[in-house]
Order: C-alpha cells, then sequence, then structure tokens
C-alpha cells in the first residue's frame, strides 16, 4: 500500500542516501551490527540495543541527522548477508520498505512484494520461485474515499456518510438510489417507509412538503395511528416515527438531505430507518452459556461481551422500534456451537433464553461430520474443518427460528466471522465482523514461520479465514484504535495483516487498509449492575463476604485454592485470566516471587486455570505445571493463594471490590491482550490497575493517571513499579484513591455498553445503505474472495488422513 510513499519532502531512500553521505563510517558501524546478527529477523528492540552499543559521538551523529527518525520507526530487519531490509512505518498505517547491502553500501527501495520475497528467503532459501500466489485486495478499494490523517482511522462511518452523500447528492438524479431504497423498504412484506404512490422524487418532495405542514398544525404528542391513514393516502408508510413531533424530526432530516446534503444528517437520517429487527451473533467455539463456563479453555471476555452486548442492543433496539412507531417483535440468536458432552454445563441445550432480555436466544448447533456429531470440546485452533456444514446447518436452523432472513448477522473470532460471512454471502445481509483477537499479532513471526505452528494451531486455515472475513464484511468494529492501526510504535492487529508472507502458501501484497472506512472503533464496557465502585456502600454485596473470605484466607488447601495466605492485612495483589500461556498469570507469580521488597509490602491472589478437572487444554496444562515449579522454587506459600477458574459473575464484582477494600490492585500481566475486559471490570470497581502495555490496556489507560503499563517482557521493572506504588500508597494513602477515582472517571467517559448499543445501531443503518447502493461494486470483491475460498481456503481445512487420525487418538485417549 505504502510503496514509495513520501513521509516528508524527501522520500525514505533519499533520507538514507542522505544519511550515508554525511555519516559513512557511523552508519556503517551500526549496520554491520546488525549484519552481525547473520541470519534472521531484528526486532525494534534488538536495533535499537544494538544503536545503544555504539559509542556516544556516534549516536549522536546519527540521532541528530534524519537517520533519528527513521530509526524510531524501523518496524524489523531482515538479515541476508551483505542486505539487510528494513520495514519502516513513519505513522500507523504507512509502510515503506528498502534495503541496504552493507559490503557495497547501496540503497534499494522496495515494493511490498519485492520486501515479502526478500523475506521468504529466510525461509525457502534464494530458490523461492516467481509464480507465488500473491494476494492484492486494493484494486477492489481503490474507488471508495480514505482518510489520510492516522487519527482519523477506525472513524470509517463518517467518511462514508461524506462519499456518500457527494456521490449521491451532485444532481438530483443521483438521490434515485435512496428513494429506490425507501420504497422497497419492507419486513415480512409489510411496507415500510414509502409505497408505491411515490414514484419520483418531484413526488416525493411534494408529499414531505405536505406532510410537513400538516404536522406542524398538529400537537407534538399527537400518536402515529391518528394519521396514519391520511399518510398512506398520500404515500407514506409507518417507520418514520411514533408522534408527530418525531415523525416531522425524520421529515425534515430528509427534506434537508433533498435541499442541502451533508453527512451529519445523512448518518441521522440513515440511523433512524427501521433496518435491524432480527439480528444472528455467531460464536462457534468455547463453551457459550451463562453459567460456569468463565475461565474454561477458549471461554472469556468473547462469551461475556456477546451476552452484555446483546442485552444492550435488545434494549436500543426496543426502543428504536417504538420511537419509529411499529409494532414488531425483535430477535436476537447467538448461534454457537452444541457440546452433547457438555461437562456440567448447559452447552448440550439445543436452546437457552439469554438473561434480563425478552427476545434474545442461544440457539446451540453441532459440529457434524459424515460419520456423525461431534460430541465433545474441541480447542478453537481445531474447529476448521467443520465449520462448512455447520454454516449449512446453522442457515437451516435460522430458517426454522426466524421463519425470514435476518436484517444483520455479527461474527465474533475468527471462526465465527468465517461462518458469518458464508451466512451473509449467501443470504446477502449487512455483516459486521468483531474480531476480539487475531491471532497472528499474539504470536510473533507466526506469518513467515507458520509451517512451524502449523500441527499444533493450524494458522494457515485461522489466518486465511481472518483475510476472507476481514474482506468480505460490511464493517468491522474493534474496541480501540490500537486493534486497527496500534500506536506511534506498536502496530495493530489489523495493521499487521495489510503485507505479509506465509512463505509456501501465499503472500499477502495487500490484506487490509486500516484506513479503509469500514473500521469504526466501538468500545464495549462492563455491566454496571455487577461491577461497580467499591465506594457504592448501599449496593455492596456484603452478604457474600464470608464466601470471598474463605476463597482467599481459609487455611484449607484443595482442588480451588492452593497455598494459604499468613498475613490477612497486607494489600492484595489480584489478576484473574483463562490460564493461556499469552495471558502470562505464571509471569507475574514469577516477578512476585522474585521480588523481595513487593513480597514484604502485599499477598498475591491469582485466579486462573482449573484444578478441579483434568484439563484438556495443552496450554493450560503446560501453565498449570509451571505454577506448581513456581511455588516450589521461591517458596510462595504464606505470600500467595492460586484460586481456580471462579464462574460466578455477581461474587468476582465483589471480589474485586473486597480486594480493593484491602487496598490492593489488579494486574494484567498477559504478553498480549487483545481488549482486556478484566482490566475494564477492574477499574469500574475503582481498583487500581496495572496491565500490559501491548495491546487494548495501553489505550484504556492512561499510565500514571488512571492505572499504569506494565511491560510483560520486563517484569522486574513491573515488579519495582508496584513495590514504588505500594511504598507510596503506604506514605499517602490519598495516592490509591486518586489512581482509583481517574479509573472510574475514565470508565464513565468512554467504555459504557449504553454508548456501544447506540452506535452499533446507527453503523448497521449507514452500512446496510451503503451496500444496498454499493451492490454492483461489491460483486468484484466477492467474486474474488469465492475464487480464494474455493481453491485455497476449503484445500487447507479438509482433514489430512494423519490429522483425523491423530484427532481420533487424542478423542479416544480423552475419553
Ligand atoms: N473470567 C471469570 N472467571 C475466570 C476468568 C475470567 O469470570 O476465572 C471473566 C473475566 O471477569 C472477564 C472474562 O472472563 O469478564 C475475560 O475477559 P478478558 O477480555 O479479560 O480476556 P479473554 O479471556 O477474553 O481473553
Ligand atoms: C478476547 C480477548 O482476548 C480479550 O482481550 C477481549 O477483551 C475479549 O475477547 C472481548 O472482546
Amino acid at each position: 500500500m505504502a510503496d514509495g510513499v513520501l513521509t516528508g519532502v524527501h522520500s525514505l531512500r533519499a533520507r538514507v542516501d542522505e544519511t550515508l553521505t554525511a555519516h559513512r563510517n557511523e552508519i556503517l558501524s551500526f549496520l554491520s551490527r546488525i549484519e552481525g546478527h547473520g541470519k534472521g529477523i531484528l526486532q525494534p528492540h534488538q536495533l535499537l540495543a544494538e544503536f545503544e552499543a555504539l559509542p556516544e559521538v556516534n549516536r549522536k551523529k546519527l540521532s541528530d541527522g534524519p537517520f533519528g527518525d527513521i530509526l524510531k520507526s524501523i518496524q524489523e530487519a531482515i538479515v541476508l548477508p551483505p542486505w539487510i531490509a528494513f520495514a519502516v512505518r513513519p505513522r500507523p498505517g504507512v509502510w515503506e520498505y528498502i534495503r541496504v547491502n552493507v559490503s557495497a553500501l547501496v540503497v534499494e527501495e522496495l515494493l511490498v512484494p519485492e520486501y515479502l520475497h526478500f523475506k521468504e528467503e529466510l525461509v525457502d532459501g534464494s530458490c523461492n520461485g516467481n509464480f507465488v500466489l500473491e494476494l492484492d485486495f486494493e484494486p477492489f478499494t481503490a474507488s471508495v474515499p480514505r482518510p489520510t490523517l492516522s487519527k482519523s482511522i477506525g472513524n470509517g462511518v463518517e467518511f462514508l456518510n461524506r462519499h456518500l452523500s457527494a456521490k449521491m447528492f451532485h444532481d438530483k438524479d443521483s438521490m434515485q438510489p435512496l428513494l429506490d431504497f425507501l420504497r422497497t423498504h419492507q419486513y415480512k412484506g409489510k411496507t415500510m417507509m414509502l409505497n408505491d404512490r411515490i414514484q419520483n422524487l418531484d413526488t416525493l418532495q411534494f408529499v414531505l412538503r405536505k406532510a410537513e405542514e400538516y404536522l406542524s398544525s398538529q400537537a407534538p404528542e399527537t400518536p402515529y395511528p391518528e394519521f396514519e391513514h391520511k399518510f398512506q393516502e398520500i404515500g407514506l408508510e409507518r417507520g418514520w416515527g411514533d408522534t408527530a413531533e418525531r415523525v416531522l424530526e425524520m421529515i425534515h432530516l430528509l427534506l434537508d438531505l433533498l435541499e442541502a446534503p451533508d453527512p451529519c444528517t445523512l448518518e441521522q437520517f440513515l440511523g433512524r430507518i427501521p433496518m435491524v429487527f432480527n439480528v444472528v451473533i455467531l460464536s462457534p467455539h468455547g463453551y457459550f452459556a451463562q453459567d460456569n463456563v468463565l475461565g474454561y479453555p477458549d471461554t472469556g471476555g468473547q462469551v461475556v461481551y456477546i451476552l452484555d452486548q446483546v442485552r444492550a442492543m435488545e434494549t436500543e433496539m426496543l426502543l428504536r422500534i417504538k420511537q419509529q412507531g411499529l409494532d414488531i417483535t425483535p430477535k436476537i440468536i447467538i448461534v454457537t456451537r452444541l457440546l452433547p458432552d457438555a461437562v456440567g454445563t448447559t452447552c448440550n441445550q439445543r436452546i437457552e433464553k439469554v438473561y434480563g432480555t425478552e427476545h434474545s436466544i442461544i440457539l446451540r448447533v453441532p459440529f457434524r461430520t459424515e460419520k456423525g456429531i461431534v460430541r465433545k470440546w474441541i480447542s478453537r485452533f481445531e474447529v476448521w474443518p467443520y465449520l462448512e456444514t455447520y454454516t449449512e446447518d446453522v442457515a437451516k436452523e435460522l430458517a426454522t427460528e426466524l421463519q425470514t432472513k435476518p436484517d444483520f448477522i455479527i461474527g465474533n473470532y475468527s471462526d465465527g466471522n468465517i461462518v458469518a460471512s458464508l451466512l451473509a454471502h449467501k443470504l446477502g445481509v449487512t455483516q459486521c465482523t468483531i474480531a476480539h483477537a487475531l491471532e497472528k499479532t499474539k504470536y510473533p513471526e507466526s506469518d513467515i514461520y507458520w509451517k512451524k505452528l502449523e500441527d499444533k494451531y493450524h494458522f494457515s486455515c485461522q489466518f486465511t479465514a481472518d483475510l476472507i472475513a476481514m474482506n468480505h464484511t460490511d464493517f468491522i468494529i474493534t474496541s480501540t484504535f490500537q486493534e486497527i492501526a496500534g500506536s506511534k510504535d506498536t502496530v495493530g492487529q489489523y495493521e499487521s495483516h495489510t503485507g505479509f508472507t506465509m512463505p509456501g502458501l501465499y503472500r499477502v501484497v495487500h490484506g487490509i487498509d486500516v484506513f479503509d472506512p469500514k473500521f469504526n472503533i466501538v468500545s464495549p464496557g462492563a455491566d454496571m449492575t455487577i461491577y461497580f465502585s467499591y465506594t457504592e456502600e448501599k449496593m455492596r454485596l456484603k452478604a457474600l463476604h464470608p464466601e470471598i473470605e474463605e476463597l482467599l484466607f481459609s487455611p484449607v488447601e484443595n482442588k480451588e485454592h492452593l497455598c494459604v495466605l499468613k498475613d490477612r492485612n497486607k494489600p492484595i495483589i489480584f489478576s484473574m485470566a483463562r490460564l493461556d500461556r499469552v495471558k502470562n498469570l505464571t509471569g507475574l507469580v514469577e516477578w512476585y516471587g522474585k521480588n523481595t521488597r513487593l513480597r514484604e509490602l502485599v499477598n498475591l491472589v491469582v485466579v486462573g486455570g482449573d484444578r478441579r478437572k483434568e484439563s484438556k487444554d495443552l496450554e493450560e496444562q503446560s501453565e498449570m505445571k509451571k505454577m506448581h515449579e513456581l511455588i516450589e522454587t521461591y517458596k510462595l506459600n504464606g505470600q500467595f493463594r492460586w484460586i481456580s477458574s471462579q464462574m460466578d459473575r455477581v461474587r468476582n464484582g465483589e471480589l474485586y471490590r473486597y480486594i480493593a477494600d484491602t487496598k490492593g490492585v489488579f494486574v494484567q500481566p498477559a504478553f498480549y491482550e487483545a481488549f482486556g475486559l478484566t482490566v475494564v471490570e477492574a477499574m469500574t470497581c475503582g481498583l487500581p490497575t496495572f496491565a500490559t502495555c501491548n495491546g487494548g490496556p495501553a489505550e484504556i489507560i492512561v499510565h500514571g493517571k488512571s492505572g499504569f503499563h506494565i511491560d510483560p517482557y520486563h517484569g522486574d521493572k513491573a515488579a519495582e513499579l508496584l513495590a514504588n506504588f505500594f511504598e507510596k500508597c503506604k506514605a499517602d494513602p490519598t495516592h490509591w484513591e486518586k489512581i482509583s477515582k481517574a479509573g472510574l472517571k475514565r470508565i464513565e467517559e468512554k467504555y459504557t455498553w449504553k454508548i456501544y448499543s447506540e452506535r452499533l445501531l446507527t453503523l448497521a443503518g449507514v452500512y446496510g445503505f451503503w451496500k444496498y447502493v454499493s451492490n454492483l461494486d461489491r460483486r468484484e470483491t466477492r467474486r474474488y474472495l469465492e475464487m480464494f475460498y474455493a481453491l485455497k481456503y476449503r484445500k487447507l481445512v479438509s482433514p489430512s488422513p494423519l490429522s483425523l487420525l491423530n484427532q481420533f487418538l487424542w478423542l479416544w485417549k480423552s475419553s
């Protein structure tokens, strides 16, 4: 995408040449140090370390010149002596590539495919062929306008509205698609908005004026049914509003659009057209249920997110349907996998009503092969062979449940998103995807060295599914900016799909553009009936304290808790997560174990993994082993307690608050956290939070104000930061309160479900309309994706005889 992009007045190559002319020796010694690493990939921190190792005078000379800025923006260096190639990222979403021959000091600017080809030599040697499958989605979106400023990334709908208003309203005829859309709009055969008395734009304008005149003479609260008949006669059907006042508002919006269009009015108008009544949300993997599942493998924030989202969305849908004067019962169906062997959960029930809703259900459909139904849980990395048949089964079940097509399909995570893409493709429905976590960023170098990880993770399938879904979907919701485009220094999750290569599989020249207006940041929150401040004395669930105290302090060690806290008066460092390697709970335990000062000051309590039953998850098994070893190595008993996963959310809410009562903190030590609901939950309870600087928490928390960032790769520093914090709080207890209050304020301003659901439904309206008017353009992408799906994806996911055998052996062993 950014090949040859100029970042300033001069191109990257010109700036490197300039540096070479001015400081030949200094740059040469830097490059030689890098070359000295030999064939391989170097990360920014390694490059910085090499730079730091130069004599100070050399460093100064280089930093003062144009090279200083270049160095800060290098994201990776590929060393293939005598060449070194650099991927430079001057700002989020903008990439440039260059390579330098260290012996000859020759500089060459590279196009994306050239850079990727060079990188492939790391794996394939110089014989990697010229006829590699290259994926390039850029031509399909070339005509869609996009922002150029990095700070505009993630506000896609604004740009779309600007584009739509410019495209549609440059003369009267170009308004025709809007008229057609309003005329064809219907639900279960019942016309809405306009009937066929309105044949053209002149009639529409005339009718709207007449309606305006009439409504202005009515009391604002006059109910719609009182003038429904009159309106029908002139061509206006239900859907404009429930009272004279609201109908008038909407008519004004349309009149304004017809006369002096602007993006803001367009968004308001489209957001009000009643378009979403039946929503399907896909989340196949894991244990999707409302009770007794959180903390199970593959079962964490995504489940919490979707259940809270559904409650908030149903409330917003009911409100909008009422305000638009309609009498329609909405329905939201969460589709997940039915697990016949449900290990005590409700995952073997076909249907479950969602608590706190009237019209939302969980619908479970099993994975099936020609040999029958798959009975047991399988890891999210193993689901690929089942998804196509699953989609077909889901489509049938949905037809029975809904008796109509859904209006809106939301996919979650890679498996849900590929199923959502297939369904939306088949049914022609507006699609939204939510990644929750793109695994490519979680596992560094998992693209270039994919083959090494293939047996365990099948990333060839997952990354292919991700590419298909992100390009097929109408819009993408992310929880933070960083998820799309990272930060000044770090690469975003989606951004890492811009250009990458999986040698031997394909090369992605242009996978996604983070400036694409399909990206929108819509952040989730925490359920405020469960998570609220520890200071809300009246709402506190003190009756649960004996149970919580038993959990934290009982002298008994059993399958639920291991080790004992001797001194109950110390503050508690608390952490809770699935026991995945990436969550790094064992890392936190080790930092604590090593830091005597911290151990003196506070206790450590970690919730994660389930010792009550034998784990089937490989990462969980190995993390459990590590935890036992750490307890021994650092003699943690007395200062540390390890609690099995806690599935009672209400009690967990009170647990966070109980930790706040001890003047403790929450620590989220993950190597990488896509968003981090526990961070939001802890902060919503007023618990000062220290969380990883890699991923969502870096954006949720403002370091030093509403919490603290910690670097999981520098645990010693994190432990020192914690110890300093507790020492400071000891000397000045207001410090703890200051951070706690600032955390609460941050949440109120940015992370609530109310803001989320309003935004999501407006987006569904705008993108639904965009899909309608851009149907022709989209066919090109769809045809390309169909081919990619059929020729590549299907082959990757069909299980090889060997993997079928392994799976059989594994299931047989674990049954
Ligand atoms: N959770 C829980 N009990 C546990 C572990 C986790 O209730 O033993 C909940 C936690 O409160 C949060 C979710 O699971 O709501 C984890 O979400 P997060 O986004 O932090 O991480 P994920 O598991 O999705 O990667
Ligand atoms: C998945 C994750 O890994 C978390 O970081 C998110 O908070 C969660 O999904 C909800 O989006």
